[in-house]
């Protein structure tokens, strides 16, 4: 790849050249990190049989890459391995499940493990002589071109290990399959689904685990089941390219899952509002968290992504958990991350105000590297904007009320990649309040970025949601980690993501890349508390 870079992420995992989508088989072994991730090695485009890159971590911060693997070793997957995930089978062994493509380009299921135990690094894997361990039948109606990723398997106590895996029938019907073995090898299809859902296309990549009632942040191990435990079942839907997912029950007896909350369409929850798919997560024993990986595809065009020599990233590795009103999950960067911020400077404000059409510069802290913390505290609700009950899509309603369209309880924020007062470009992520008939107030959060760029070929299509969060009684907070073509946020309370990829054409040398606060409302706002960080640069490829 060119030397010139201003786009290649500091801190955000990204193979040092090339094509890389999904995250793989991620876990904890012998006290080392392993995350993999689909790869093309020769190119900066998804073409030809992807393999696995792998690259290992201390502290899910810095990592050192791995030989390649996964590479075409038999029928099973001599034309490609596609996505999967790892479990760690008693005796701390670990196996690998994912999808090969067999010679006829069929999805097939397929088992791998290391070759070497005593290796903490597990640099070579070998396929299982009896691969593949699940494959379509003309018996089992499987068609073979949307049946795929396996997930990270679980054992009940009745001794038998179960695993998911992502499939589309007649009419568009997504749905879990259910296998179940005993030596993880023998692969048997269960009668009926874990779950499916109709129109809802293909669901690759779905994830299946608990997480504790009651605010508990502590992560689950996934066989674990008990009555202070709900499950998660999340799928990436192939259509739409969205992370959705549903809470509920499982049912151990029927092996069948029932949600409660949430749908498997678009109108869902979603882990990320932006730029973000195929996510996957594994327990972290030694922490005792669950962390959630993901892939934030480029959204720069085909022919700068050749010129960079190099297209995607993941996103920074997030705790997830169970919110307290169990009707989301909360997500956070994982602590590690804040060993990377510089001591000094750093930008420190409290309780000031900060005036309706004002902007304010956070100064003297790397801007294009940054993570930035805030909260506000609204002073008055006089000039709150009426919500249109006809306002469904918060994203379109982002799109229409971008950060320069003036409100009245805001819009208010952080602007990024700002090249100077002038406005030319910037990235703005920010609040906007409205009250609806009822009198309750809609919280809307935004990552805007239609004028992230002057180059016009960028995908600047603007993010968004509403957040459940009562404004009047709680300050609005705010977590934005900038890393040069990547912002990352985290709002209200940590109850919403949005991922955005941006590309500045001004802001992007140290002098003229900015970062500021900004009202675009008409009523004043309090910043309670901010602070900005310099972000260091982490050891990754
Ligand atoms: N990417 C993989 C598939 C998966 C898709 C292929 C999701 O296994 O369904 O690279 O991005």
């Amino acid at each position: 790849p060119p030397s010139n870079q201003p786009y290649r992420t500091a801190y955000h995992f990204q193979p040092r050249k090339n094509w890389i989508n999904d995250p793989n088989g991620p876990m904890l072994f012998k006290g080392i990190y392993h995350l993999f991730y689909q790869y093309n090695p020769n190119g900066v485009k998804l073409r030809g049989p992807p393999v696995w890159g792998h690259s290992t971590s201390k502290d899910l911060v810095n990592w050192m890459p791995q030989p390649l693997t996964m590479e075409p070793e038999m029928a099973a997957n001599i034309n490609g391995s596609w996505s999967g995930s790892a479990t760690i089978l008693p005796g701390n062994k670990p196996a690998i499940l994912f999808t090969g493509l067999d010679p006829n380009y069929e999805q097939v299921q397929v088992l791998a493990y290391p070759k070497d135990l005593n290796d903490p690094y597990l640099k070579e894997w070998f396929l299982a002589p009896k691969n593949p361990v699940m494959f379509p039948t003309p018996q089992n109606q499987i068609n073979a071109t949307s049946y795929r990723d396996p997930t990270t398997a679980w054992m009940l106590p009745d001794g038998n290990w179960r695993v998911l895996i992502g499939k589309s029938k007649r009419r568009q019907r997504g749905l879990s399959l259910l296998y179940r073995s005993r030596d993880f090898v023998h692969w048997v299809k269960a009668k009926h689904p874990l779950y499916s859902y109709e129109r809802s296309g293909m669901w690759e990549c779905p994830d299946f685990f608990p997480v504790y009632k009651n605010g508990n942040t502590m992560g689950i191990d996934t066989s674990v089941i008990g009555p202070n435990i709900k499950h998660v079942l999340k799928v990436s839907l192939d259509v739409s390219k969205h992370d959705v997912y549903t809470i509920g029950g499982y049912d151990t007896k029927k092996d069948a899952y029932t949600p409660d909350v949430g749908f498997m369409n678009d109108s869902s929850l979603r882990y990320d509002y932006g730029k973000y798919y195929a996510s996957k997560t594994f327990y972290d024993g030694a922490k005792k968290e669950r962390i959630l990986l993901g892939w934030a595809n480029e959204s720069s065009s085909e022919e700068d992504d050749a010129k960079k020599g190099w297209s995607g990233i993941h996103t920074i590795p997030r705790t997830i958990w169970l919110d307290k009103s169990g009707n989301q999950l909360i997500q956070w960067p994982i602590s590690n991350i804040e060993k990377l911020r510089q001591k000094s400077p750093v930008f420190k404000l409290y309780g000031k105000l900060i005036k309706g059409g004002s902007l304010n510069e956070v100064s003297g802290i790397t801007a294009a590297q940054a993570d930035v913390e805030i909260s506000f505290k609204i002073k008055d609700l006089e000039n709150v904007e009426k919500f249109d009950a006809s306002w469904t899509n918060p994203q379109l309603l982002c799109s229409q009320k971008g950060g320069s369209v003036k409100g009245g309880l805001g819009p208010f924020g952080l602007m990024t990649f700002q090249a100077s007062k002038g406005l030319e470009e910037y990235t703005a992520v920010f609040f906007r309040i409205f009250k609806a008939y009822d009198n309750k107030y809609v919280v809307l959060m935004c990552s805007d970025q239609s004028r992230s760029s002057l180059n016009p070929t960028n995908d600047k299509t603007t993010y968004g949601s509403f957040v459940d969060v009562n404004p009047v009684r709680e300050d609005l907070s705010l977590r934005v980690l900038i890393d040069h073509s990547v912002v990352e946020s985290f709002g209200a309370k940590r109850k919403e993501c949005v991922t955005a990829r941006v590309y500045p054409t001004l802001a992007i040398n140290e002098k003229a890349c900015n970062l500021y606060v900004f009202n675009n409302g008409k009523s004043d706002v309090e910043i309670t508390g901010l602070t900005a960080w310099s972000m260091k640069k982490a050891s990754i490829a």
